[in-house]
Order: C-alpha cells, then structure tokens, then sequence
C-alpha cells in the first residue's frame, strides 16, 4: 500500500491541539515540569499512552492545553501540523480550533487566532495558501517547477462545548472578522457528554445565516434528541456519527450530509467497538458523501495515510476506489469554488497512478 502515502489527500476534520507531535508535547511539558508547573514523569506516561477512552482523552486535551495554550507555543504547534500535513500529501487541509482566552497572559481568544495565523505565515518548507492569492501568485499544481509542495489550509474555529451562548457567540463574531485570513466556518466539538444543543444553536444559526460553513460533532455518543435537532439544522457536514439509529441514517441520507469518518479515533475511545462493524461500509455502499479523516493524529497516533490503509484493509477498497474516494472530498470542502477547481486539477494529474 506504499500507494497511499503520494496520493493527494483532503483532510476535512483535524483538530489543531489533537494533532501535536508526540515529540513537541514531551518537549514542551519538560519544560514546565522544569518549572515545577507539572511533574513531568506523570505526564509522560499519559501523553505516551495509546489506548484511551473518550473520557480520558478530554483529560488528555485539558493537560495539552495546560502545555500549549501561549502565543508562542500555538504559532510553534500551527506550523507543525501543516507542515505534518504537506508530508503526508494532503493538499487541502481544513484545520479546527477552539479560539482560547487566558486573561494571565493576555490571551484573548482574537490573540490566540492570530497566534495560529502567524504559524501559517511561518512555514516556508511547503507553499502555504490560506488566503484567496491575487493571480500572479497562484499555482496550478500540487508543486510548482522546483517540486516544492502546497497546501492549501482553511480555518474552522472550534466552539467548546463547555461554553456558554455567549461565548459561543463571541467565537462567530470573530470568525466573521478573520474570514479575509481564511476562516470558513464554524466547529461544534468537545465533550459531547458535556453541554446542551440549545445551547448553542442561537450562535450557530447566526454563523449559518451569516454564510459560514457549520460541521457538527454528532452522535459522538448516543442522544438521540440531539442527533435529530442537529440534523434538523442541516449542517454543512456532521463528524463522526457513531450512534445513529435508522431513522437519523434516513435523515442524514436524505439531506446528503456528508460525514467525516476518523476510524481510528472510533474504534480507540470504542465509540465503534469493532472497525468491520463501521458505519463506513454501510455508507460508501449507499455512495453517501464521506471523508476520511484523522480527528487527532497525535492523541491517536495515526496519520492520513494510515486512515486510508486502515480502510482499504478493513473494506477492501481497491487502489482506483480509494483514489476516487479522496477525490469525491472536493465537493465537500468548505473551500471557494476556485479553491476546488485547482484541487480538480492536481487530483487529474495524479489520476493516471491511480487507474
Ligand atoms: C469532540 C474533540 C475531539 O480546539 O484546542 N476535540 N471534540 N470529540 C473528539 N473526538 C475524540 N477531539 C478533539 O483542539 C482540541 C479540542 O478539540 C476538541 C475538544 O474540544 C478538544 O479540547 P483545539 O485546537
């Protein structure tokens, strides 16, 4: 399968703080335990373990954020990941996150953003492309002469759900003011044991009615109630869908949502107990638009590539299906429509590999 790893590949739902090198968080928490904020021989073992459950992974990203959340340390861990990314072959990288505010160091959850856009502007190994480039700029190819890759990275900022209506709403408002530094949407995650729907729809429809992109984490556990009122709201696209009963696949099949599949994040927090039993195979049969994603490649230790092998070994997809299958993400990318036309095209270049 050593096919899988040079073929271009679009990654729709990928949390940045989920997504941090084993070897940066290790770095970083030395250092505080230097410090004596963490004993670093407790963190360690956490942050090295694989097997997790749900629960234990919000622990998890609690003691990440303790680690992560500077200016600094975002811009670091911003360019890591798409760096990761590019070397993984994905072209188009939608990145979520939640805008944070720490008033001790002067956080605000503008400063954290900006933080993350400084992180874009810094990586100069790949060609970056986050904001609509004037003409003479623009590449119409995966690399350009010199075989440098690109990326192609937009912006979700992510919604907590552990915050209020309000600060929900503040999230929004700020995604509308970055839209010209490549925010296209908004993301509902966290605990999803956590936090009622009602919520947040009012900042969620205020973001819906004012054009931004809404994914919903949806059906992460079973509610049933909320799996219907979220998809009632008709999102743009839903994460995850492990606990769906019949007439929500009904609901979600006749509105064409399509859906992010993380498998290894599924089957790790048991959310799906066995891979041959995944929701995958019922909806790439019925040709219902889905996504192959990575959720948190760090806290999962997987990579895109391994979400492809993962799949094509548990499904049985062929090299041609698996190709067409990355490509059909395209149509569901938050991206401008002149953004998925050049994806388009360096999907056709690499097609004649792929046949
Ligand atoms: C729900 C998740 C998640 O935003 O700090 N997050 N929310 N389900 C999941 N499945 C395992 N994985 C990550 O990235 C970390 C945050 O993303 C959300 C959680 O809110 C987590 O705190 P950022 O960059």
């Amino acid at each position: 399968m050593e096919w899988i790893h040079p073929m271009p590949k679009i990654e729709l739902h990928a949390h940045l703080n989920g997504s941090i090198r084993d070897t940066t968080l290790l770095e970083l928490a030395r250092v505080l335990g230097e410090k004596g904020v963490i004993v670093f021989s407790d963190v360690e073992d956490v942050i090295q373990k694989n097997d997790r459950s749900l629960d234990e992974v919000f622990k998890l990203f609690d003691l990440i954020h303790m680690i992560t959340t500077d200016h600094q340390t975002v811009t670091r861990i911003t360019r890591e990941v798409v760096q990761d990314f590019a070397l993984e072959n994905v072209v188009y990288l939608e990145l979520r996150t939640t805008p944070k505010r720490n008033d001790s160091i002067g956080m605000s959850k503008r400063s954290y953003m900006e933080a993350v856009i400084k992180g874009l502007r810094s990586i100069s190994e790949v060609d970056v492309e986050f904001v609509a480039a004037p003409d003479s700029e623009k590449l119409h190819n995966s690399c350009d002469g010199v075989g440098r890759k690109k990326i192609y990275v937009r912006l979700l900022l992510s919604i907590d759900r552990r915050e209020t209506t309000e600060s929900a709403m503040e999230t929004v408002k700020l995604a509308l003011e970055m839209r010209n530094v490549g925010v296209v949407g908004i993301d509902l995650s966290g605990n999803p044991l956590v936090g009622e729907w009602s919520t947040f729809l009012p900042a969620l429809q205020f973001a819906k009615d004012n054009d931004l992109y809404i994914t919903l984490h949806c059906g992460e556990v079973p509610n049933p109630k909320e799996i219907q009122a979220m998809l009632d709201f008709k999102p743009h696209r839903v994460g995850h869908a492990c606990f769906f009963k019949d007439q929500d696949w009904e609901k979600l099949k006749s509105f064409r949502i399509p859906v992010e599949i993380c498998l290894s994040s599924n089957i790790i927090t048991k959310s799906i107990s066995s891979i041959d039993i995944h929701h995958f195979a019922d909806l790439y049969k019925a040709k219902h638009p889905l996504i192959i994603c990575t959720d948190d490649f760090g806290v999962f230790s997987t990579t895109l590539s391994n979400e492809y092998s993962l799949a094509v070994r548990s499904f049985g997809l062929g090299k041609r299906e698996t190709f067409a299958l990355a490509k059909s993400g395209i149509d569901a990318t938050f991206a401008e429509d002149e953004v998925k036309q050049q994806l388009g095209l360096i999907f056709d270049s690499a097609s004649p590999e792929y046949v």
